[in-house]
């Protein structure tokens, strides 16, 4: 017994940030909700959840969890009680699986008395994981809870593939157009300005032409990098096309924008890349533009002023920044 008793203390739940440039994405913070109305069964599971070191919050009545599970930053692993006040765990589970994956997954895991092979059906088809008949035995629950890691850490390496561009891991096209769509959203919600930066790389076909398209690959990546290494952790960087990025910054007014910009395109630009056949000089040119909630401008006549503008930047002799105006080139609607 004491044995596994210390087992169950120094074993842990690997847990790392969400990814960042440079890594697959994977690992996962296991954020546990509890909901058990019997305080007795409530106790000794927290107790084994805070043995194993654990992130869980517990609650007793099922219209709790259900406002907490709704939450931003809700928990992606829940243990359900089968018989609960307020909304019921088959209920919860259903109702967890009607949100839609929405960005993360949630493993639940029914907790029941109830141990006929029926229920264990009903569970799944409500959109249970897993299953645990209660009392709870604690190798069998730390069993449950390793198995759900594995699939949310699943979950989130195919999300982070599905959103991120291959190469340069910043978010991939479709997924930075869907942010300046939410973005757009919530800046005319809360009447504050989005800027748009879009950058491109100046010459870039030479580097290809000169090094290679492997050498240029590795310019990229370095780029992509430099570009996000500048933001805040609010601000979110795609990869366009080919050497083209974009840069979101909620909140931000054109002038902060330009003089942001200002500072990324310095950056990019101050050290040479180093590839493995050379050092590589690297400038980028950008247009910027930002919303303008007075203004009921798209998603398209944003992309349309940052291209714009970028146009006038690469006019103007490359490595260097260009606002968009709307007094000497009002957007044109096709
Ligand atoms: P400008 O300053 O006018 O932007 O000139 P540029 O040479 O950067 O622009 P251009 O559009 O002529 O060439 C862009 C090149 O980028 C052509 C294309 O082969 C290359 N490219 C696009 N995607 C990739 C990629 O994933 N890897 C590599 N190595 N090259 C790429
Ligand atoms: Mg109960
Ligand atoms: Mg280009
Ligand atoms: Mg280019």
């Amino acid at each position: 017994m004491a044995e596994v008793h210390r087992t169950f203390v120094y074993w842990r739940i690997s847990c790392t940030a969400s990814p960042r440039v440079g890594e697959s994405g994977g690992a996962n913070d296991v954020r546990i909700l509890l909901v058990e109305d019997s305080a007795i069964e409530r106790r000794q599971i927290g107790a084994y959840l805070r043995e194993w070191g654990l992130d869980f919050q517990a609650v007793d009545n099922g219209t709790e969890a259900w406002s907490i599970l709704q939450s931003p930053d809700a928990p992606n692993l829940a243990l359900l009680d089968w018989v609960v006040p307020g909304v019921e765990g088959i209920e919860l589970c259903r109702k967890i699986r009607a949100l839609g994956i929405n960005g993360t997954y949630t493993y639940t895991v029914m907790l029941t008395a109830k141990d006929r092979k029926c229920d264990l059906l009903t569970a799944m088809e409500a959109g249970a994981d897993d299953y645990l008949a209660k009392p709870v035995d604690p190798s069998e629950l730390r069993a449950r809870i390793l198995v759900g890691k594995r699939i949310l850490d699943l979950q989130q390496s195919l999300r982070f593939a599905a959103t991120h561009d291959f190469l340069t891991k910043l978010l991939n096209r479709a997924e930075i157009l869907a942010s300046l769509k939410r973005e757009l959203a919530r800046s005319e919600r809360d009447g504050k300005p989005v800027a748009v930066i879009m950058a491109d790389v100046d010459h870039f076909k030479r580097i290809n032409d000169s090094l290679g398209h492997a050498a240029g690959d590795s310019v990229l990546k370095e780029l992509a990098q430099r570009l996000q290494s500048d933001l805040r952790p609010y601000d979110l960087a795609g990869r366009y096309g080919g050497e083209e990025f974009l840069l979101l910054l909620p909140n931000c007014g054109l002038q902060t924008a330009l003089r942001r910009a200002n500072e990324i395109r310095t950056l990019v630009g101050r050290d040479m890349i180093v590839s493995a056949s050379a050092n590589v000089p690297v400038t980028a040119s950008m247009g910027v533009t930002a919303s303008n909630p007075a203004q009921d401008w798209t998603i398209e006549d944003l992309l349309q002023q940052a291209d714009s503008a970028l146009y006038h930047a690469k006019q103007s002799g490359r490595n260097c920044v260009r606002a968009f105006s709307a007094a000497t080139n009002p957007i044109v609607r096709v």
